[in-house]
């Protein structure tokens, strides 16, 4: 039965400490979706320097990242886990794909154009193929499915594009992957600024919850979320701030908007901004416990890492090979 299950794969970034966006976008659904599926997850570190990163931090932000999601349930005996750059095959079908990948297609992603606002002293080429290496990463696995927040559709689209077109031109070879998007949570807004993602790279803290921020730090920050002046729990276009905080605790608590209106009729915003920090804390500090007792044995972890990277390459090089033959590079 094994091999008849789907295939899944997503990415994370070891850019820092996963935000509460992260982990109800993505890495819970990679908890959850390990039973059914066949799993692969990967820390995506070649992603990471499209970003300048400083090499000692990447290194240990990357181990840290492992040690994170194995304590939000990613279990090494069910679903491979690696890091990126441990897998030669994504940056050699990254080449392939660029070949045959439009530059007016790449300059339409809305995050190379949000990231090359950001960092306008360093628009690098990696920035702008960024798209295609995640291509590469999905493409490798003949994933069907990949699970990630709403902000990584538009990426998701262009694999697919660039899977037909590769088809097209020389043959069925890629499995063609749909997205597989959270019906609540996909996209958690700052609570600074609710009109914008909450990120992880945010210069304001205040505007994201980390999955390691302590007791203290998740109360304030929520206490001190920017809301409106109507004083009403209520879901609505016009309450960006109070609808995103209504999203969090639907997302941890499982209810829905009439549920969590019902529940704070006729409180305040003080009230219900604690109940959000306590079912939020009640979710993060039992992970945080799991995660610092994970990364005092750092030799588990790399053992872990080694083998997933085993596993990964086993299936990523049988992909290259064909693309390889497909393409006409010689082989002796
Ligand atoms: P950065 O801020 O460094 O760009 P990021 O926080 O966007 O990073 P990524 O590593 O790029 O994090 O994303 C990992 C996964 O988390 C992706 O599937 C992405 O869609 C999801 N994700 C990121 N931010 C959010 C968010 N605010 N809400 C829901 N999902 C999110
Ligand atoms: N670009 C993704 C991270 C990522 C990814 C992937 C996600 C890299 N490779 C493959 C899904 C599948 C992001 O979250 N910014």
């Amino acid at each position: 039965m094994e091999n008849q299950k789907k295939r899944i794969l997503s990415g994370i970034q070891p850019t820092g400490t996963f935000t509460l966006g992260n982990y109800v976008g993505a890495v819970r659904n990679w908890d959850a979706l390990q039973d059914d599926y066949d799993c692969i997850y990967m820390i995506a570190n070649m992603h990471a320097i499209t970003v300048r990163q400083t090499p000692a931090e990447l290194r240990r932000k990357t181990r840290e990242a492992a040690a994170l999601l194995l304590a939000c349930g990613i279990d090494p005996e069910k679903s491979v886990l690696f890091v990126q750059s441990h897998v030669r095959a994504h940056a050699e079908l990254s080449w392939v794909l660029s070949c045959s990948t439009p530059f007016g297609e790449l300059t339409r992603m809305h995050q190379f154009k949000e990231k090359s606002a950001k960092h306008p002293e360093d628009i690098n080429a990696g920035l702008f193929t960024y798209p295609v290496l995640m291509a590469a990463d999905i493409l490798l696995y003949n994933a069907d499915l990949v699970p990630v927040g709403i902000d990584q559709k538009q990426h998701l689209e262009l694999t697919r594009n660039v899977a037909q077109r590769f088809n097209g031109i020389y043959g069925d070879t890629f499995v063609v992957p749909d997205a597989y998007i959270p019906k609540t949570g996909a996209k958690i807004m700052s609570l600074q600024e609710p009109d914008k993602k909450m990120s992880k790279s945010d210069t304001n803290v205040n505007g994201f919850v980390l999955m390691l921020d302590d007791a203290d730090t998740i109360v304030r920050k929520f206490k001190r979320a920017v809301t409106d002046s109507d004083g009403c729990v209520r879901a609505g276009d016009d309450k960006p701030g109070v609808t995103n905080l209504m999203s969090i605790y639907g997302a941890f608590t499982g209810k829905e908007f009439a549920a969590i209106e019902r529940e704070f009729e006729g409180h305040g915003y003080g009230d219900f901004k604690l109940a959000v920090a306590e079912v939020v804390k009640d979710k993060f500090l039992p992970i945080q416990q799991e995660y610092r007792r994970l990364l005092d044995d750092k030799a588990y972890i790399d053992t872990v890492l080694a083998q997933g990277a085993q596993r990964a390459e086993a299936i990523a090089n049988r992909t290259v090979s064909k693309v390889y033959r497909k393409v006409g590079f010689l082989q002796l």
